[in-house]
C-alpha cells in the first residue's frame, strides 16, 4: 500500500492513510512530561495506566501495550494458537494481506480464508461449515478473526449483533474469537454504541492509537487476565518487550481521552469526498457505501490506470494510493479539512480532464 511518490510540497494533502497523522500539540506536551519506567519489570506508570484505561473502554480484564497493530493481532494470534492448529479469517483481512503471513511464518498457523461479502463479514454458515471435525486428516481450527472497521471492503462497519452472531458460534464450537479493530474507534462512533458493545463476545481484540486517533506509535491487545499473560509472554517472544515506552502510552493516554468522538469529522469528510468523486466523468464508486473515514473509488476512464491517475494527484500535492490496476484508496483524518476535500475532488476532476484534451486530436 505505500507509494514511493515524490513529495512535490511541504505539505500535500496526504490521504494514503490515517496512520500518516502527526501527533497533536497535546500529545508532545504529555510525551514529554510522562512519568515513565522499565515496562518489562511492569513499571512504567503511565504504560499501566493506559492498559487499565484501555481494557476499561473495551470492557476487558486487562490490556497490553503494544509497538503496532501487526504485533497486537500476531501475538493474539500466537496466544490463541499452536503450531498446526487453523484460524478462519476473511480474505480481505488484514492479517490475511498485510502482516506477511505472520502468523504462520512465526508460529505455523494454518489460514483458512473465506470471502469477505463487500459489506466486510463472513457468512456466518460459511463459517460453521469451515470448522473442521475431529479427523486425523485436518488440522485443529482453534480462531476465528474479524475485522472492524474492514479495511480492504471500504472501512465498513460489523454491526453488534453480527459480532454477536460470530462469538456465539464461536463459543458453541469451543473457538476463540480475536477482531483486529485497528479501527473499532472507528467502528464504535460510526454505529453509535460503545467499543465494548462490539466486542463483548470477543476472546481478545486489538487496538491501534496510530492511525485516526493520531498518536505517534502505538497498539493494546485486550482480553482476559490469562490471555494478556500469555501475551505478555508472546510480545517479549516476538522482540516487543519495551522498556521507558511511557513516553508513548501518554501520547496515547491523549488519544483515547481527545481525539475519539472527534473521528466523526473524518467519516463526515469521507462522505464529502465520496460524494464529490462519484459526480466526476471517469470516477466510479458508490458514496453510500462509505461508512467510516476510507474511500475506494475506481478510474473508468478509457486509457487511465489508477497508478497514472495517482502520479498525476501527487504532482499537484493530493496523495493517494493506487490499490489495484483501476483502484484507488484515500483515507481521511486529523488534520484534513473540509477545504482539503473540496481540492482533492478538484484536483481528480482536473487531472482526468486535463489528460483528456492532451490526449484529443
Ligand atoms: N493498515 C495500513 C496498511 O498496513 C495497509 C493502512 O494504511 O491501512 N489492522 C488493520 C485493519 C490495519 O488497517 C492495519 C494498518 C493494521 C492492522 C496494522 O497496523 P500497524 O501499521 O500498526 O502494524
Amino acid at each position: 500500500m505505500h507509494s514511493t511518490i515524490d513529495l512535490p510540497t511541504a505539505f500535500p494533502i496526504d490521504l494514503r492513510s490515517d496512520t500518516v497523522t502527526q501527533p497533536t500539540p497535546a500529545m508532545r506536551q504529555a510525551m514529554a512530561a510522562a512519568l515513565v519506567g522499565d515496562d518489562v519489570y511492569g513499571e512504567d506508570p503511565t504504560i499501566n495506566r493506559l492498559e487499565e484505561m484501555v481494557a476499561a473502554r473495551l470492557g476487558k480484564e486487562a490490556a497490553l501495550f503494544v509497538p503496532s497493530g501487526t504485533m497486537g493481532n500476531l501475538i493474539a494470534v500466537l496466544s490463541h494458537c499452536g503450531r498446526g492448529d487453523e484460524m478462519i479469517l476473511g480474505d480481505q483481512s488484514h492479517i490475511f494481506h498485510y502482516e506477511q503471513g505472520g502468523a504462520a511464518a512465526v508460529g505455523g498457523v494454518h489460514p483458512r480464508t473465506l470471502p469477505n461479502r463487500p459489506d466486510g463479514t463472513l457468512d456466518v454458515q460459511q463459517i460453521e461449515d469451515a470448522i473442521r471435525s475431529d479427523n486425523e486428516h485436518y488440522p485443529i481450527t482453534r480462531l476465528i478473526a474479524l475485522e472492524n472497521t474492514q479495511n480492504r471492503c471500504g472501512g465498513s462497519v460489523l454491526t453488534p449483533d453480527y459480532m454477536e452472531a460470530v462469538g456465539a458460534l464461536a463459543q458453541a464450537h469451543g473457538l476463540k474469537l480475536h477482531v483486529d479493530g485497528a479501527r473499532l474507534w472507528n467502528a464504535a462512533v460510526a454505529l453509535g454504541v460503545s467499543p465494548a458493545r462490539l466486542v463483548a463476545t470477543a476472546d481478545s481484540v486489538s487496538v491501534c492509537f496510530s492511525k485516526g486517533l493520531a498518536a505517534p506509535v502505538g497498539s493494546a491487545v485486550a482480553g482476559s487476565q490469562e490471555f494478556i499473560r500469555r501475551a505478555r509472554r508472546m510480545r517479549k517472544q516476538v522482540g516487543g518487550g519495551m522498556r521507558q515506552a511511557g513516553v508513548l502510552a501518554a501520547a496515547a493516554l491523549v488519544a483515547l481521552e481527545e481525539m475519539v468522538e472527534r473521528l466523526a469529522e473524518d467519516h463526515a469528510h469521507a462522505r464529502r469526498l465520496a460524494h464529490g468523486l462519484a459526480a466526476i466523468d471517469g470516477i466510479r464508486l458508490d458514496p453510500a457505501s462509505v461508512q467510516t473515514n476510507i474511500v475506494y473509488f475506481d478510474v473508468v476512464k478509457p486509457g487511465w490506470r489508477a497508478a497514472q491517475l495517482s502520479t498525476a494527484l501527487a504532482a499537484v500535492g493530493v496523495l493517494v494510493n493506487p490499490t489495484a490496476s483501476q483502484r484507488l484508496r484515500a483515507v481521511t483524518h486529523y488534520p484534513i479539512t473540509a477545504v482539503d476535500i473540496e481540492r482533492t475532488v478538484a484536483a481528480v476532476g482536473e487531472a482526468l480532464l486535463t489528460e483528456f484534451s492532451r490526449s484529443a486530436p
